[in-house]
């Protein structure tokens, strides 16, 4: 499909900068050359993406709102979202990789790091000299984090980490990882771990559905000894890795408006030139309404997008905001990308075309940052007052 023909159906362009214009055509026309050639093959075999990260750096996809001094672009929260739907159009795994780097990584070292941790790590990691990773979940507990088991003693000169993390993007891959663990009083606080460190193990997590083109594994701690310079300072409790995934969360709510998109543009053209019964099966009243609903959610995710990321940039976004943007389309582009896929037939589940690869990975996207059912949960919370978890 043509990219002219990525929808805009209520004027939203107008609302943005020349600005926010400008970033997403460099980030569209990246992922274009660089993505859409590979990410067919890079899936089909389970193999991550060759320089992907150093690309992302490149265009400037990495911690693109951290300032300047550190490396990142001193961007807006609507220029980031804008960043990660153009990513996503590509696939969900691109757009995990710079979603983790930049919200996950990259955003606790800024907001709750030493001014030398900072130093240290922000520029790499925005040049993706280095990769980072993020470890919360842990294999007995992932929707309810606050009951995790990695812990830490303090032994004078350092500290002794012990535990596990599982399901973790780039893992494999990574460079440092923060990690969140509960210290001795059982308070969660985030250590920076470096690959090297002793008894400190990446295992690759092998035959995934989903999510193909990226990495995820398990961050192992076996009596890693921590340089006490690697905890971060700046926050104590489950607010901490809360408020990353606050950032992580809503970017996915912008990026996976990309990956409807590109089942959306595609559904559309092969509905005009695919003809059975004589005539194109777009001509079709249920082929109609299928392709109608499609724009219309898609519209309404975009509006839900903007103003979201209008307040964020006040910084007036409450997470329980987040979670409704997140939970709504998510739930959106899995249910357009299996739609969309009927509507190519036979062909819809060949690698040529991307719904199948949109849907698989989006199972993964209605999983991670908080499941469906959490966001709900939280969404109930917030008109209620009654936790319901
Ligand atoms: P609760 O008692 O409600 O809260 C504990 C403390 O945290 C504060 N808090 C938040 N702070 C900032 N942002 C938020 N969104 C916050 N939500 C809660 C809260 O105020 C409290 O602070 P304080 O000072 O009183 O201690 O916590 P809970 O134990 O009842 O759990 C709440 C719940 C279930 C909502 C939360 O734990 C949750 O969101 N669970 C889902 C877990 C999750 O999302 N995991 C994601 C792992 S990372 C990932 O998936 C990366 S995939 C990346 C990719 O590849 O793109
Ligand atoms: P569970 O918490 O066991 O949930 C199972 C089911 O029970 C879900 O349907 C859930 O909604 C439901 N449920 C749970 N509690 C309740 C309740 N109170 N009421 C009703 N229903 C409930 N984590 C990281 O820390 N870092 C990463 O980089 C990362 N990357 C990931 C990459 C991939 C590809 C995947 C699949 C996951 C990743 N995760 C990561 C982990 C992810 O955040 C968790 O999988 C997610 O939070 C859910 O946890 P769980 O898998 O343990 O499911």
């Amino acid at each position: 499909y043509s990219l002219t023909s990525i929808p805009d159906y209520y004027g939203i362009d107008a609302l943005l900068t020349e600005e926010h214009k400008l970033i997403r055509q460099s980030v569209r026309d990246w992922v274009e050359s660089f993505v859409m050639p590979q990410i067919d093959h890079a899936a089909q075999n389970h193999t991550d993406i060759p320089n992907l990260m150093k690309e992302l750096g490149q265009i400037g996809a990495l911690g693109p709102y951290i300032p300047v001094e550190y490396g990142g672009s001193g961007l807006d929260q609507i220029s980031y979202g804008l960043i990660m739907q153009e990513l996503e159009r590509g696939d969900s795994a691109v757009r995990s990789a710079a979603s983790v780097q930049s919200s996950l990584v990259m955003f606790p070292i800024n907001e709750f790091g030493s001014e030398e941790q900072k130093r240290k790590y922000l520029p790499k990691l925005a040049a993706g000299e280095m990769i980072g990773s993020f470890g919360l979940t842990e294999p007995n507990h992932g929707s309810d984090p606050g009951s995790m088991e990695t812990h830490f003693k303090d032994m004078e000169d350092h500290y002794l980490l012990n535990g596990a993390k599982m399901w973790i993007t780039n893992s494999p891959l990574c460079d440092i990882a923060v990690v969140w663990a509960k210290n001795e009083e059982g308070k969660v606080q985030g250590l920076i771990v470096e690959r090297g460190m002793e008894g400190f193990t990446t295992p690759e997590t092998h035959n995934k559905w989903s999510l193909r083109a990226s990495k995820t594994g398990e961050l192992v701690f076996n009596d890693v000894k921590v340089p006490k310079e690697n905890l971060l300072p700046g926050v104590t409790g489950l607010k901490g890795p809360l408020s990353c995934l606050n950032s992580a969360r809503y970017g996915i709510s912008w990026g996976v408006i990309g990956a409807a998109i590109d089942c959306y543009c595609t559904a559309v053209q092969y509905s005009k030139e695919r003809k059975q019964f004589g005539k194109p099966i777009g001509s079709y009243q249920l082929q109609q309404k299928k392709l109608a609903e499609f724009l219309t959610e898609i519209t309404k995710a975009q509006l839900l997008c903007l103003q979201l990321g209008n307040l964020k940039n006040d910084h007036k976004a409450t997470p329980a905001q987040i979670s409704m943007a997140k939970r709504n389309n998510v739930n959106m582009a899995i249910e357009i990308a299996r739609e969309s896929r009927q509507i190519l037939g036979g062909m819809g589940i060949m690698g040529e075309f991307p719904m199948m690869r949109h849907a698989a990975n989006l199972e993964s996207v209605i999983t991670y940052e908080g499941t469906h059912d959490v966001h709900l949960l939280i969404t109930g919370l917030d008109i209620t007052g009654i936790n319901a978890f």
